[in-house]
C-alpha cells in the first residue's frame, strides 16, 4: 500500500538565523508574505503556533482572538492551503521559564493549561483538529528541581483538559530529548506512546515524528516512525537532518545521511503513510549563512529530496530484495541500496 504525500511546513521554517550567540541575519518576512511562497514551493499546507496565527494572543480578548484566527482562514483558503495543526507556544512566556504543564509554581500551570485551551479554539477557527505538543521545557536543568513522577502527571492531566474541552481534537505528541532542556520527560516516541495510555482517551493521543529528535536521542528515526506506525500514531512527521549529538540542527531533509532518510522515505511509502490524510512536515531551516534571497532553498530541496527518495525507493527491485532477504544475503543487500543512492555507473 504506497502512500500520498503532500507537504507542510511552519512559519517559522522561513527564518531568520539568529542563534543563541549571535542576533538575526536576514530582514524577517511577514507572514502575509510567506502565505504565497508556499504554493511556489510546492507546499500545501501550513504548521501554526498559536501566536503565529494570532500575534501577541496574551494581549487580546478571546473574542478579538478568534476573530484573528478567522482572519487566517480567510488568507489561507485565498491562497489554496490548509491549517495542518496549531502547537500552544509555551516556552516564551516568561511564565513558562521553569516549565508550562511542569512548573512547580500552579499559577504558572494554570496559565499552560489555559493557553492550551485558546490553541485548541484556534485549530478550530483555522479548520483544523489537530493539536501538536512539543513539551519544549517540560524537563529540568536541575534534576532535583521536580519529581519526574509527578510531572509526568501533570502533563497527562493537562492533555485530559484538552481533550475534554473539545471532544474532537486529536493530540500529537512531538517528542524531543533535550534542547532547551538538560533532559525532557518525554524524550522519545516510546514515552508519548506510553503518555497517551494515561490520558482520559488514549485513542485521541499519538505522536509526531522529528527525525532531528529522534537522532539526538540516538534512536534511528525510521525505526521510531515504524514503532508509531505499528500503534497506529503516527500522525505527522517533521522531517530534517541532523549530524551527530549537537545542537538541534534542522539541516535539510537527507543532507547528511541519504541512506537514513532513503529508510524514512519508505517506511512511510511502504504502509501508506499519508493516505488518511496525515501531511509531509518539513521542520527545517536555511543554515545561518545563506543569503536573505537564497532563504528558501532549504524548503524547496527538502520536498525534492524526499521525492527523488521516493522514487528511487519504489525503483529498486523488490524481487531482488525480498530475494536477499530470504537468502540473508545482507551485504549484497546493503550494495543493492548503495548502488541506488549512487545512481547507474557512468
Ligand atoms: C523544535 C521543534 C519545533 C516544533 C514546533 C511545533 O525543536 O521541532 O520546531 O516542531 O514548535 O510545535
Ligand atoms: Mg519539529
Amino acid at each position: 500500500m504506497a502512500g500520498t504525500f503532500r507537504f507542510t511546513f511552519g512559519p517559522w521554517n522561513i527564518h531568520e538565523g539568529a542563534d543563541p550567540f549571535g542576533p538575526t541575519v536576514r530582514p524577517a518576512i511577514a507572514f502575509e508574505k510567506k502565505l504565497p511562497l508556499y504554493r511556489e514551493l510546492g507546499f500545501e499546507g501550513v504548521q501554526f503556533h498559536d501566536d503565529d496565527a494570532v500575534p501577541n494572543l496574551n494581549q487580546l480578548a478571546p473574542a478579538q482572538v478568534l476573530a484573528a484566527a478567522k482572519d487566517v482562514r480567510r488568507q489561507l483558503d485565498a491562497h489554496g492551503l490548509t491549517a495542518e495543526f496549531v502547537a500552544p507556544r509555551l516556552w516564551e512566556d516568561p511564565r513558562t521559564i521553569d516549565g508550562g504543564y511542569t512548573a512547580n509554581d500552579p499559577a504558572c500551570r494554570q496559565y499552560a493549561i489555559d493557553r492550551s485551551r485558546q490553541a485548541v479554539d484556534i485549530a478550530n477557527a483555522l479548520g483544523t483538529k489537530l493539536i501538536v505538543l512539543w513539551l519544549a521545557r517540560e524537563g529540568t536543568y536541575l534534576r532535583e528541581a521536580k519529581d519526574s513522577k509527578v510531572a509526568v502527571e501533570r502533563i497527562a492531566a493537562a492533555i485530559d483538559v484538552l481533550l475534554k474541552h473539545d471532544p474532537e481534537i486529536r493530540i500529537a505528541i512531538e517528542a524531543k530529548p533535550n534542547e532547551p532542556m538538560d533532559h525532557t520527560y518525554i524524550p522519545t516516541t516510546g514515552h508519548a506512546i506510553g503518555l497517551a495510555a494515561l490520558t482520559v482517551a488514549p485513542e485521541r493521543v499519538g505522536v509526531v515524528i522529528e527525525s532531528a529528535h529522534a537522532i539526538l536521542a540516538g534512536l534511528d528515526p525510521s525505526d521510531e516512525m515504524g514503532y508509531a506506525l505499528a500503534c497506529k500514531k503516527l500522525w505527522s512527521v517533521h522531517l530534517n537532518d541532523q549530524n551527530g549529538l549537537k545542537f538541534d540542527e534542522d539541516r535539510a531533509f537527507g543532507a547528511v545521511d541519504l541512506r537514513r532518510a532513503l529508510n524514512q522515505v519508505r517506511i512511510l511509502d511502504a504502509h501508506g503513510y499519508g493516505n488518511h490524510g496525515e501531511w509531509v512536515g518539513l521542520d527545517v531551516k536555511a543554515i545561518r549563512t545563506q543569503k536573505p534571497e537564497a532563504a528558501l532553498k532549504h524548503l524547496r530541496n527538502s520536498r525534492a529530496v524526499f521525492l527523488r527518495l521516493l522514487e528511487l525507493s519504489r525503483g529498486i527491485s523488490q524481487t531482488r530484495w525480498a530475494e536477499l532477504v530470504a537468502d540473508r544475503d545482507y551485504e549484497e543487500l546493503d550494495m543493492l541500496i548503495l548502488d541506488a543512492l549512487m545512481g547507474a555507473k557512468g
